[in-house]
């Protein structure tokens, strides 16, 4: 099989169809390299003395793992001196973080989780990053100025590019920057990431739904409704049977779906009231590249790439995956 890699596939794509721009290309490849690095770490485990607590707390005021910091500092140094961003924001701070006054600015915005997954960590069950990117919108002299919360407000409509890295069994970098799905496969050995899947196609039926049951008493009665149906299988109204994954690292439950289909939903219930996971860097990204790959992405009833974002880092229910089953939820939120 012809290797392409990451650098090549991007050249492409600025090159010979001007998807992207020099700018946006070196981003890409600064993020795919500080994933390398985040795997690296990721791999050492405990031999690198990478487990555990960091004895801090993040901006949700959720313990910080070692790794969680680690993983945030990596992408911030790899990010602030490409001159192609306006500021960065990440699950792990409070405000967005500005490039520092001795390095050029650029017109993107780059919002990141570094770690998400990290109740798998210490369980050595698979980890990720997710990162989405946004561009600056620019003041009235035209230039980027110093971009607050605002400027980072925008519907997931307005991703330019959007992606993630599954620190697994192989680490794969899947990315979307508008044309299609695209995963990549790490080479260890030449430390590239090369094309194992391009064009992703997730198909729009499904027999597999991920959700944490152990909520189950807290849904709504759409969420309710259509688990039952699954759980009740050839004999109920869905005349099929259903199976059950839940890894609880999205980067995992997700890379599943886009291989081989599924529903994956983390709905609103009387604990997580807005849900648990954040819109601006877990849901938005995920969503672009779902529907880039044929899915589709809602907060249960409205599609997720349209709704207007109130907070850096508002929580929102997600359900996506395979197109006929997330438009079923739907129904049945419609129907409520
Ligand atoms: P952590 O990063 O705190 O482990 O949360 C992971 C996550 O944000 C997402 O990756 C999972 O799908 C979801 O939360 C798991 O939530 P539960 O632990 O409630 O199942």
């Amino acid at each position: 099989m012809k290797r392409i890699t990451l650098t090549r596939f991007l050249i492409e794509r600025q090159r010979d169809k001007q998807l992207i721009n020099a700018d946006l290309r070196l981003l890409i490849e600064t993020v795919a390299r500080a994933c390398k690095a985040i795997s690296n770490a990721v791999g050492k485990g405990a031999v690198g003395g990478m487990l555990g607590g960091a004895g801090t707390d993040n901006v949700q005021g959720e313990a910080q793992k070692k790794l969680d910091v680690l993983s945030n500092d990596i992408l911030l140094d790899a990010n602030e001196w490409g001159g192609n961003l306006a500021a960065l924001a990440s699950e792990e701070m409070e405000d967005p973080h500005p490039i520092p006054t001795h390095f050029p600015k650029g017109e993107y915005l780059l919002l990141f989780d570094p770690l998400d997954g990290s109740s798998n960590i210490d369980v050595n069950v698979s980890i990720g990053t997710i990162f989405s990117v946004l561009r600056c919108p620019k003041g009235a002299d035209g230039t980027v100025g110093d971009p607050g919360e605002k400027e980072f407000l925008q519907p997931g409509s307005k991703q330019v590019a959007a992606g993630f890295a599954v620190y697994g069994p192989t680490t794969v970098l899947v990315l979307t920057v508008g044309d299609g799905t695209h995963g990549f496969t790490l080479d260890r050995e030449m430390g590239s990431f090369i094309l194992t899947h391009p064009d992703i196609r997730i198909p729009e039926d499904t027999a597999e739904f991920a959700i944490n049951m152990s909520n189950m008493r807290r849904w709504e009665t759409p969420v309710k409704r259509y688990i039952e149906e699954c759980l009740a299988g050839k004999t109920g109204a869905r005349g099929k049977d259903f199976n059950m994954r839940w890894v609880a690292s999205m980067v995992s439950d997700v890379y599943r779906i886009l291989t081989r289909g599924g529903i994956f939903m983390y709905p609103r219930d009387d604990k997580n009231k807005a849900g648990r996971l954040r819109l601006m860097y877990e849901a938005n990204p995920m969503a672009f590249i779902i529907e880039q790959a044929g899915g589709a992405c809602t907060d249960g009833a409205t599609r997720m790439l349209d709704i207007q974002p109130t907070g850096l880092h508002q929580r929102i229910a997600v359900v996506l995956g395979s197109k006929n089953e997330v438009e079923r939820v739907a129904q049945y939120h419609a129907q409520a």
